[in-house]
């Protein structure tokens, strides 16, 4: 009787003290498995009197019973703080910012997203993209483009030279893509419809010039090209560029040596606070230079004045970025500062398209 009840407080406290699942299943299978202390008393029952089976068999069996309800009992326990226990450690705070995949934290610079901006839009209009060197021949960036030898451009206080070769030339750091476009000429038969972004150079360093900057150019040769074609596509452009549905141009005559007649181009804009708008208001801002090859250019390149003709134009790029993303100081852009960057940079992987929109 005493060793039952005995048994009975062990049991049960070896059940109240199992810290997991794998402890409670040794006491378990120590009270109720085939060789365990209550099994072994069960078996005593069918060598015992009746009398004697009588009394002990529902002590006995009492005891199973108490047993298993309290081992049952207690699995649930343990399943239960096991899942608090994981509920707890996996715990993720929803509210806190979702953090960017690696491939999207960079910033794309303000160049490049003009840059892909502008030849989404003139591809769209069946212009392809060319490309040169930085270090041309004193002949492609002036002498093909109908510079006179004598012309204020050539001056060292404006270009960048190099140091003169074996044969005597100096080569220069081009100061502008124009080069890039006597390539084309000479090199594929038109019609052409081209523009050349790239890095350009001058002898130049303020609050809106760097010696470095950058250049777009477009050119279209084909037998009957003329200005209002190319009155068109700049404004189409800058439509476009400018994301506006409408926008007033002036063009305003002017002189470069590779173009006759020459303009300048303005937009209409207004300016209130600061702030600049495009197609809106009585205010204009000068925006691009361009006009109709010059025969003595179209036959540097081995063309025919008399049989084709034809348009170009230039802007630069940092400065109708700054225009559009309200960028007030050019020196910061080749700085290479990652809080302007950020600041200023687009995601990289908002591509601009006509399509999805320029800029997202
Ligand atoms: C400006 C003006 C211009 C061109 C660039 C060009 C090139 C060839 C022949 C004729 Cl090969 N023209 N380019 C024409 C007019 C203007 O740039 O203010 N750029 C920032």
């Amino acid at each position: 009787m005493t060793d039952l009840n005995q048994l009975e407080r062990d049991l049960l406290s070896q059940v109240e003290a199992a810290g997991d699942e794998a402890a409670l299943e040794a006491v378990r299978v120590s009270a109720l498995g085939k060789k365990g202390s209550v099994s072994e008393l069960l078996k005593t029952l069918g060598s015992m009197t009746p009398e004697e089976r009588k009394e002990r068999g529902p002590l006995i069996n009492g005891l199973r019973d108490k047993v298993q309800t309290a081992i049952a009992a207690k699995k649930e326990t343990l399943a239960e703080a096991a899942l608090e226990a994981r509920l707890a450690a996996e715990r993720i705070d929803v509210t806190l910012p979702v953090p960017e995949a690696p491939e999207a934290r960079g910033r794309i610079h303000p160049i490049s997203q003009v840059i892909e901006e502008l030849t989404a839009i003139f591809a769209d209009m069946g212009f392809s993209v060319a490309e040169g060197p930085d270090i041309e021949t004193d002949y492609l960036n002036f002498t093909a483009l109908n510079f006179p030898e004598g012309h204020p451009a050539r001056e060292m206080h404006d270009t960048f030279f190099l140091a003169p070769d074996e044969k005597g030339e100096r080569k220069v750091l081009r100061t502008h893509t124009s080069p890039v476009q006597v390539r084309t000429m000479t090199s594929k038969a038109p019609p052409i419809r081209v523009i050349i972004p790239g890095r350009t150079y001058r002898h130049d360093s303020d609050q809106t010039h760097t010696p470095m900057f950058h250049q777009v150019e477009g050119l279209v040769i084909d037998k009957s090209a003329n200005i209002a074609h190319m009155k068109w596509i700049l404004e189409e452009f800058c439509k476009a560029f400018f994301e506006v549905d409408q926008v007033k141009m002036r063009f305003r005559p002017s002189f470069f040596p590779f173009t006759e007649p020459s303009a300048e181009v303005d937009i209409q804009c207004s300016r209130k606070g600061g702030e600049i708008r495009f197609g809106e208001g009585s205010d204009w801002l000068e925006i691009l230079g361009c006009g109709m090859v010059h025969p003595n250019v179209l036959r540097n390149c081995g063309l025919d004045p008399d049989e084709y003709q034809g348009f170009a134009w230039g802007m630069g790029i940092d400065r109708i970025a700054m225009l559009k993303y309200g960028m007030p100081d050019l020196r910061p852009f080749f700085e290479a500062d990652v809080r302007w960057l950020n600041h200023y940079g687009f995601r990289p992987l908002d591509i601009p398209s006509l399509v999805s929109g320029l800029t997202a």
